[in-house]
């Protein structure tokens, strides 16, 4: 990156500087003390045995004994980034959060995005939910957004999320299976809990294999409140939606990347970050006026409904860029610690049980897994506004207050610090009455409705991924018992759906529906409807051997990389290989190196020499097979048209002159126009995926 297109300095970037060290020149003790040796143990004789008294040795060993804290007991595995979000126009109206009145401000952000169920060192492609948290380092105190790419939540009441989650996680006894809810306990409590309906929906659908993080939603999921000046509330739901569009990756890609690349997520968010390609979300926000609380036929405090962008639409508010790497993965991205307690005047709590709980339970984790109640001092966690409190000591105090007071009232102290009279946060004063029961709202007594909406609403590839990914699922338990009642479950959702899922998991398919279908959709949940066209941040392999022509592959990537692509050639070797003419031609990746997986699109170029290669190379064969069966685009100039020929793709036409496009895949055997080919290939990664290749199911991959 240029000095020029270095982000700018935020409050964050110079608050984080203060603290930050550099390596140093000489070794010293934690003491400051020069280290003269620190391969060889202090010892009795060369030979002899250690002594006690090697008090370097002590703290080298005793500090690396206490490395780990504990891990995230859900959202284990994340990748962090910093940023800022500036809002588009003054919501005044709605909120008094300082943060949303002026688009002048840039509110400085950390972003942290994660897996759900698998531990910290577990693969990022999996099957699973991603963690959306954003802390908003307002002039006013943090506010943390703590959300899902996924609008709804398994259960209703936080009271049953340590049963949840001890359902996902691997089984107590054997540790099985890691970062993926295919294995029986899962489905067992799933099957037995309506309420996770229209849930795993969503678990099962492509939402959960998103292509990068870059590439997918995020959801507050619960009703929240905005708060004006006037002391006015509103109900609010937050969405946030990816510049670059919803996209994700095939189910078999995704399971592969996990071998190949386990760190394919967060690698891809830090490499377009050090590339200048700034990873975008556009924040928005549903409104619903205090009267209207009841006038849907769900109950807007309800985390396993949507309110669909139909009934109220979705507000564009504001963006987010994210445009920082962290320096230390650990001090930043580790022990960030988001809170959904943490809000500012302007944003308060609705009466939502799973929220309330949430209000409770992330306080308290931070106080296990960071080891003090003074993590809020770490320098991620810090405001960048002035704080001051009498909360005293406790283990790790980094600071050293300097005031002779630490209780309210005072006078020796001056009064201070006092509580403002004017500006301190206050809580929305709504009023609540009731008795105190252990019981359900009936208005959260409906749980299929809305899956049955969200089944009616994908397009026909997205259902049959979502049937694939049941097969899958439900096919890893070997209880009939489960296998069934999901089977009868999903007869809830739609007849169709249980009967191709049921002929899958081994199961009798229902003979009747439960209910008629009620024939709603909303065509906002559909992906297909969140896609972007654009060929931006895509990766594409050139594959290539000693011969290759130069001409078509310089063509190629430069059309490539003017539409924000990037091209890498693919060979056997790393180093170089020469071009038709002895020219070298450097090698970014190899057979072995790499894969298909690990690119959106790939191109072959001619070159008689490297085709002959290519087509005695398994490996290169495998790459062009496999891609197509993923669905991506696929071009080929002069000779590299009978490298395809060679592989086993079918039902497609190849051309055998001028260019031709079928269904992604680009063939031009005699490339007179190359700038024709380039724009085509482009067009065709900027699709994404062709996920209606016909006849990729035929092609062993
Ligand atoms: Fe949670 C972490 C999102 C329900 C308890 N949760 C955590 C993270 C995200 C979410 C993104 C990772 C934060 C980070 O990056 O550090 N959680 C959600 C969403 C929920 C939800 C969107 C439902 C709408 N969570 C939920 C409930 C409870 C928790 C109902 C408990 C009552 N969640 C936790 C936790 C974690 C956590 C145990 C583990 C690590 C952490 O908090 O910091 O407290």
């Amino acid at each position: 990156m240029t000095e020029q297109s270095q982000p700018k300095k935020t409050a964050k970037t110079e608050s984080l500087e203060q603290f930050q060290v550099d390596a140093g020149e000489q070794l010293t003790t934690n003491q400051g003390v020069v280290v003269d040796n620190t391969d060889n143990s202090l010892k009795a004789g060369n030979r002899g045995p250690s002594l006690k008294q090697d008090f370097h040795f002590q703290e080298k060993l005793t500090h690396f004994d206490r490395e780990r804290i504990p891990e995230r007991v859900v959202h284990a595995r994340g990748a962090g980034a910093h940023g800022y979000f500036q809002v588009y126009e003054s919501l005044a109206e709605y909120t008094k959060a300082q943060f949303l009145q002026d688009p002048a401000i840039q509110t400085p952000v950390f972003a942290r995005f994660s897996t759900v169920g698998g531990s910290r060192g577990s693969a990022d492609s999996v099957r699973d939910v991603r963690g959306f948290s954003v802390k908003f380092y307002t002039q006013e105190g943090n506010y943390d957004f703590v959300g899902n790419n996924i609008p709804v939540f398994f259960i209703q009441d936080a009271i049953k999320f340590p049963d949840i989650v001890h359902a996902i996680k691997p089984e107590p006894d054997n540790e099985i299976p890691q970062a993926s809810t295919a294995h029986p306990s899962f489905w067992d409590f799933i099957s037995l809990v309506p309420e996770s309906t229209h849930m795993i929906m969503w678990l099962l659908s492509d939402r959960t294999l998103p292509r990068s993080f870059s590439r997918m939603q995020g959801f507050g999921v619960h009703t929240y409140r905005f708060v004006n000046a006037e002391g006015k509330s509103r109900f609010v739901k937050f969405h946030w939606k990816p510049i670059l569009g919803v996209h994700s990756l095939a189910f078999d890609e995704a399971q592969k990347i996990a071998g190949k690349d386990p760190d394919f997520q967060r690698r891809d968010l830090w490499e377009s970050i050090e590339q200048g390609d700034y990873p975008e979300f556009e924040l928005g926000i549903q409104i619903i006026e205090e009267e209207d609380e009841h006038s849907f036929d769900f109950d807007i405090l309800d985390s396993t409904k949507i309110i669909p962008e139909e009934l109220v639409p979705v507000r564009p508010i504001g963006k987010m860029v994210l445009n920082r790497n962290p320096d230390n993965f650990f001090a930043e991205t580790e022990q960030v610690a988001f809170q959904p307690s943490n809000v500012v005047p302007g944003i308060d709590f609705s009466d939502d049980p799973l929220l309330q709980g949430r209000l409770f339970s992330y306080h308290d984790t931070q106080l296990h897994r960071l080891g003090s109640p003074n993590f809020a001092s770490l320098p991620i966690n810090r405001p960048v506004c002035p704080f001051h409190n009498n909360q005293q000591d406790g283990r790790m105090q980094a600071e050293v207050k300097t005031s002779r007071v630490n209780y309210f009232p005072n006078s020796l102290g001056g009064g201070q610090p006092a509580p403002s009279e004017t500006e301190g946060y206050v809580h929305y004063p709504e009023r609540v009455e009731g008795h105190k029961v252990r019981e359900r709202s009936p208005s959260f007594g409906e749980h299929f409705s809305q899956a049955t909406l969200f089944w009616n609403s994908l397009s026909a590839a997205e259902k049959e991924h979502l049937v694939e990914a049941a097969h899958f699922e439900i096919g890893k338990v070997g209880d009939q018992g489960v296998r069934e009642r999901m089977v009868d479950r999903l007869n809830h959702v739609d007849h169709e759906l249980a009967k191709l899922v049921a002929i899958g998991v081994g199961v009798a398919a229902p003979t009747q529906p439960v209910t008629e279908n009620h024939g709603q959709s909303s065509p906002a949940v559909s992906q297909e409807q969140l896609a972007v066209k654009t060929a931006k941040g895509r990766k594409v392999a050139i594959l290539a051997a000693d011969g290759v022509d130069a001409e078509q592959v310089t063509a190629i990537k430069q059309a490539l990389t003017e539409a924000g692509a990037q091209a890498q050639i693919v060979a056997k070797f790393m180093g170089t290989i020469k071009d038709a003419k002895g020219k070298e031609l450097k090698v970014d990746k190899t057979f072995l190196t790499s894969a298909s997986v690990m690119f959106d699109a790939i191109y072959v170029p001619g070159g008689a020499q490297s085709i002959a290669t290519l087509k005695a190379n398994g490996d290169a064969i495998h790459f062009i097979d496999e891609a197509f069966r993923h669905c991506k685009a696929i071009a080929a100039t002069g000779e590299g048209v009978e490298l395809l020929k060679e592989s086993s793709i079918q039902g497609i036409t190849l051309s055998d002159r001028s260019p031709q496009n079928d269904q992604g895949v680009i063939s031009a055997k005699i490339p007179s126009d190359l700038s024709k080919v380039a724009k085509s290939f482009v067009e065709a990664i900027a699709q994404h995926r062709f996920w209606t290749r016909t006849s990729k199911q035929k092609v062993p991959a």
